[in-house]
């Protein structure tokens, strides 16, 4: 009576009504003191923890209340969420006790919405899916720069690489695939003023799985390293980490032979202040810019001395030799030396001032004829520094491959990890690709999850009720729509001999596509935007923001050229690794290559055309602020990401009228022991006994429809009945410490 008083007052119909009839029906709850305040204590901490899916919201339209929800698990240290499916990750910027062995075993082949929301969970979900449905399954993790994605992309990685079987062999394969990270950081991720580690290059790889479910090979595909940067960092930001690590924890006697110092000062790709430069950007604008280096060789939070051993150690499980590792630093070295060739001369002819060096790089590379201006310096260094990252790519995947031709077929897992959208002061070519990038990953996401919500109604025979989404194909046609996109205009005016340059290619990016309501110049802008744009730029309105782009230097990256002579002297190189990547009949092409951004596009069309060949799952990770630290939860910067994440239609378009659905076997598993009928084995049709169970909980006809495999429930509050029903009967029966309620953690 006490219990059943107590729920009468503190709780609201539906529940209420569920309740009462429970506990009218034979299993009811023995009613003591320690079940009320166990409800007690389960509505508080909801309150506290907030739902651990989004669609168990009661007011899941509205955008502060997801805010909310999302504060309230970050200040708990709940970095996950769910909507549906899709789990919402929020940077801790802390390490947080949750990546133990034992939080692996809990995820391990558990059903998905048991356990507490979790990286661990996509990642065994994806495993399980790819075991017993034989499909081939991808996770594509989406977010802005530092939002977290290549940290998550790692934990799903170790979550493999520990639970899944393993024999002698394929622990190599294991060790291997581990390792390829730290080398691939090393050499694809700098220091920028958003990340102090952030990826430069896109990444997808494939872990192939055996029959056994055991990891017998892996495969990546890189993307368009951001390569500028060997030679040019904006102020604040790093080189790519190798050099530092090679400079602070290399050997003495390695630095000796590679002519190098133990300071980074001394080079003038990773820190020294160029000489000013003058850049005339049209007839009428002249800007002096000071081209200020990194000038950032110490990062708190690396520790390059112990990440060149963790790298060093990480090349020779992946199977480099000595000899392989001397030749690959001799080329990184090589760069350096490169850089510090000065030209001078009076009469504006370029020549050689520091001699030095040619001495190194000729012991180093070959006999070099140098008497080029400093831009072929820099285009050889970065042509040298993009084609030795790929060769390494490559040299991986060699190591990775799946070994035992005797059984072919194996299953795959891809794992995408991109560099996220980022806007900064001035943002270049590199800023477009990349944000491109992230404009077609989130056309994906916004047509996979669409339709396969759609597709879910259909085959279930429920009606589905349409959710409006912004959809940023309009962005994406934009980019690279034939013959009139941004894209195939940068190509024209890269082919286009004669008067060509970065300002012709503004003006006709205005006559062409100036009307687009996406598109934006100084010249079209109105009074209030023009204010915050250079002449020099193009703005674009991003799914996720607004970013003017300085179209200085998008013709020569877009060209990507290297002198001829220079390519020649590469292929004459007595270093192996050069001469796979300078390959002879590279010279005898006639054929013009085609340019980044064409190369890039092509690129991507085929990734989706690989992630869309899979079944996919999202991690969609959000950055908490934009200082880097724990704790802070910035409102602003999270409901930005919120909106333009799409997250809000995610939500809606999840929910399509129903908060909840389950598999009717696994809804059965969960809740049978809460109807005399279906406890404790429901013998007949799944659907009926589901059916049986529900009508037993009093369920209203309006509340809940049974599809062709799963029951749908309209509101959160029928489930959270449900819920507490089945709490409070396993905290009778003394159960509770394995139990634990489904909307709490
Ligand atoms: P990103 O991959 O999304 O950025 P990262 O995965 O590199 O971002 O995360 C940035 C930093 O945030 C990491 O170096 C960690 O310090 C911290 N961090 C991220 N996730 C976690 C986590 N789960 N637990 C603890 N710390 C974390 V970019 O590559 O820049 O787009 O291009
Ligand atoms: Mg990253």
């Amino acid at each position: 009576m006490k219990c059943r008083r107590m729920l009468t007052t503190s709780l609201r119909s539906p529940t209420k009504l569920h309740l009462l009839r429970l506990l009218r029906r034979p299993l009811q709850v023995v009613a003591t003191d320690g079940v009320r305040a166990m409800m007690e204590s389960a509505l508080t901490a909801r309150d506290r923890v907030g739902v651990q899916d989004f669609v168990l919201l009661e007011n899941y339209t509205s955008e502060a209340a997801f805010i909310e929800n999302l504060r309230k698990r970050f200040k708990e240290n709940l970095i996950y969420t769910y909507i549906g499916s899709v789990l919402v990750s929020v940077n801790p910027y802390k390490d947080l006790e949750i990546y133990t062995k034992n939080h692996m075993e809990r995820y391990r082949g558990v059903n998905f919405y048991e356990v507490s929301p979790h990286i661990y969970a996509v990642a065994d979900n994806a495993y399980r899916s790819m075991r017993t449905e034989r499909k081939d399954q991808c996770i594509l993790i989406s977010g802005e720069s530092g939002a977290g994605k290549t940290e998550a992309s790692k934990k799903i990685l170790q979550y493999y690489a520990v639970t899944c079987p393993a024999s002698d062999q394929v622990q190599t394969v294991k060790d291997r695939l581990l390792q390829s990270n730290p080398v691939l950081e090393a050499f694809g991720n700098a220091k920028t003023l958003r990340n102090d580690n952030s990826s430069r290059f896109g990444k997808y790889m494939d872990i192939q799985f055996d029959f056994k479910g055991a990891p017998v090979g892996g495969h990546i595909i890189n993307y368009l390293l951001e390569k500028s940067r060997v030679v040019h960092q904006n102020h604040g930001e790093r080189n790519f980490h190798i050099f530092y690590q090679l400079i602070e924890g290399g050997e003495e006697d390695l630095l000796r032979r590679l002519g190098l110092e133990r300071n980074p000062q001394q080079y003038q790709y990773l820190v020294k202040v160029r000489p000013p430069l003058f850049v005339c950007v049209c007839v009428r604008v002249c800007v002096f810019s000071a081209v200020l280096q990194g000038n950032c060789p110490k990062v708190s939070s690396i520790n390059d001395r112990s990440d060149w051993k963790v790298v060093r150690k990480a090349l020779s499980v992946i199977g480099f030799n000595e000899d392989d590792v001397e030749e690959l630093l001799n080329i990184i070295a090589s760069v350096l030396h490169l850089g510090n060739v000065q030209y001078g001369g009076e009469d504006g002819t370029a020549c050689i001032t520091s001699d030095t060096q040619i001495k190194y790089l000729a012991r180093l590379m070959s006999p070099l004829n140098l008497e080029q201006a400093s831009s072929a310096r820099d285009a050889l260094s970065k042509a040298v520094y993009g084609r030795t990252f790929t060769w390494l790519v490559n040299k991986i995947n060699t190591s990775l491959a799946y070994k035992d031709d005797s059984q072919k077929s194996y299953s795959v897992i891809g794992l995408l990890d991109i560099y996220g959208f980022e806007v900064f002061q001035n943002n270049s070519f590199e800023q477009f690709c990349i944000n491109y990038c992230n404009e077609k990953l989130q056309q994906l996401f916004i047509e996979l999850t669409l339709k396969s919500e759609q597709d879910e109604y259909e085959a279930e025979g429920i009606t589905w009720e349409p959710v409006q989404y912004f959809n940023n194909k309009i962005i994406c046609d934009l980019v690279e729509e034939k013959f009139k996109g941004i894209i195939s205009i940068l190509d024209e005016e890269c082919l286009r001999p004669g008067d060509a340059s970065d300002f012709t290619f503004l003006e006709k990016l205005e006559s062409t596509v100036g009307g687009h309501p996406h598109f934006v110049t100084h010249k079209l802008a109105d009074p209030k935007t023009r204010k915050v744009m250079g002449r020099e730029e193009f703005r674009l309105l991003h799914y996720a923001g607004e970013v003017n782009y300085n179209v200085n230097g998008f013709l020569d990256k877009n060209n990507d050229l290297l002198f001829r002579n220079l390519k020649e002297v590469m292929c004459m190189s007595e270093n192996k690794i050069l001469t796979q990547c300078f390959d002879r009949e590279e010279l005898s092409d006639k054929k013009r290559p085609d340019t980044a951004a064409t190369q890039f596009k092509s690129s991507l069309a085929k990734l989706m055309e690989i992630l869309m060949s899979k079944e996919p799952s999202y991690v969609r990770c959000i950055k908490p602020n934009d200082s880097k630290q724990s704790g802070r939860f910035d409102d602003v910067l999270i409901r930005h990401q919120v909106k333009y994440l799409g997250l809000m239609e995610n939500l809606r378009v999840r929910r399509a009228g129903f908060a909840y659905r389950r598999r009717y076997e696994v809804f059965l598993q969960r809740y049978k022991s809460l109807c005399p009928e279906t406890w404790p084995n429901w013998q007949g049709r799944l659907a009926e006994g589901v059916s049986t169970l529900v009508k037993h909980m009093g369920y209203k006809p309006e509340e809940y429809k049974m599809g062709r495999s799963k029951i749908f429930i309209r509101f959160p509050k029928t489930l959270f009945a449900t819920e507490d029903a089945l709490e409070t009967r396993k905290h009778s029966l003394g159960e509770t410490s394995s139990f634990r309620l489904i909307y709490l953690i």
